[in-house]
């Protein structure tokens, strides 16, 4: 892979940092990367491949991949030892939204601009997709990986990654969003389900990422204090934006936590405190990322962007 230049320099100067233009480009080697993670034909399991590549190389803001990438360039690790690492996080994030849209969970038609897998493939095949993401993710990391970290660095990272995604993370936030469906929930089940469901990949694309890019502790645990703030602004923001912002603009169903009766940041405080709170929390993020240089630019400059995005 041609090496970009990493943004910054131990004690350089600081100057405008232009986060379109990082966007543009580390989304564009997410994105070369990603192509070449599922092949295109396997005989009579080629229309499986076909629904996985369905899924995950239908755009997306690709968030934490370059989470992954920027955290890894925090803390001077070069872009090649966290790659594999983002795209499992992207086929793992894609797999989620492939089962969230099923008919038996939230039973969504409309992703990322385009129709549903399901509404494509079937349910039947749907679920095959998002299991095969799920689980090739960890031979992409483990088999990717193992170029550029060391073996110990590298199964701390899957267990990490394994933990964030599984029961204790994401799945389990997930359960609890089903199980509280019709029964409205304080704030603080409320932010419980949501550091589980959507926080949890963020520290673990943000801390991943700087582990393969070689962090001591103290920046690890800096770093997790900051992702920790940046993925529940996200979520705080995701539910202001299922109120107010358009389908068209966003490319999913908009007002549907609304009309399902359930809790959400804007419903429980009004849009404006909860975007007060998104505000709140990425100036936590920022204030963990006191001790870093400017490499630590684009983290900062993502961590602003979650809240002001309109998509
Ligand atoms: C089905 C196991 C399982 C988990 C589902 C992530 C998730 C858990 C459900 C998605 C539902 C949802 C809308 C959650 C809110 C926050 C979120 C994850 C939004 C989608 O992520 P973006 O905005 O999407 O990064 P793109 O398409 O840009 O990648």
């Amino acid at each position: 892979m041609a090496e970009p230049k990493p943004y910054g320099e131990a004690g350089g100067s600081a100057r405008a940092f232009d986060l379109g233009g990082y966007l543009k480009s580390r989304g564009a080697i997410v994105e070369r990367a990603l192509a070449g993670v599922v092949a295109e034909s396997d005989g009579a399991a080629t229309r499986l491949l076909e629904a996985m590549r369905y899924s995950l190389l239908a755009g997306g803001k690709r968030l934490r991949p370059i989470l992954a990438l920027a955290a890894c360039e925090a803390v001077g690790g070069a872009l090649d030892a966290a790659l594999p690492y983002a795209c499992a996080m992207e086929m793992i994030h894609t797999y989620s939204l492939i089962h969230d849209d099923l008919p038996c969970m939230d039973d969504d038609d409309l992703r990322r601009g385009r129709p549903t897998n399901h509404k494509v493939y079937g349910e039947a095949l749907a679920t095959l997709a998002g299991d095969g993401l799920l689980t090739d993710a960890f031979k992409v990391l483990a088999r990717g990986g193992a170029q550029a970290a060391s073996p110990a660095v590298l199964l701390e990272t899957i267990a990490e990654l394994a933990e964030a995604a599984g029961s204790a993370g994401m799945v389990g936030g997930q359960a609890i969003d089903l199980l509280g469906e019709g029964r409205a929930l304080g704030l603080a089940e409320l932010e419980v389900m949501h550091r589980r469901k959507t926080g949890a990949l963020f520290v673990a694309a943000v801390c991943g990422g700087a582990r393969l890019g070689g962090a001591n502790p103290a920046q690890l645990a800096a770093l997790r204090e900051y992702a920790r703030a940046l993925g529940l602004a996200f979520q705080v923001i995701d539910d202001v934006l299922d109120v107010e912002a358009s389908t068209e603009a966003i490319g999913k169903r908009t007002n549907k936590d609304g009309a399902r009766g359930k809790s959400t940041y804007p419903a429980l405080m009004g849009v404006e405190r909860a975007r007060e709170l998104a505000h709140n929390l990425i100036a936590q993020a920022t204030d963990a990322l006191r001790e870093f240089d400017n490499r630590a630019e684009p983290l900062r400059a993502l961590a602003a962007y979650a809240v002001e995005r309109k998509l």
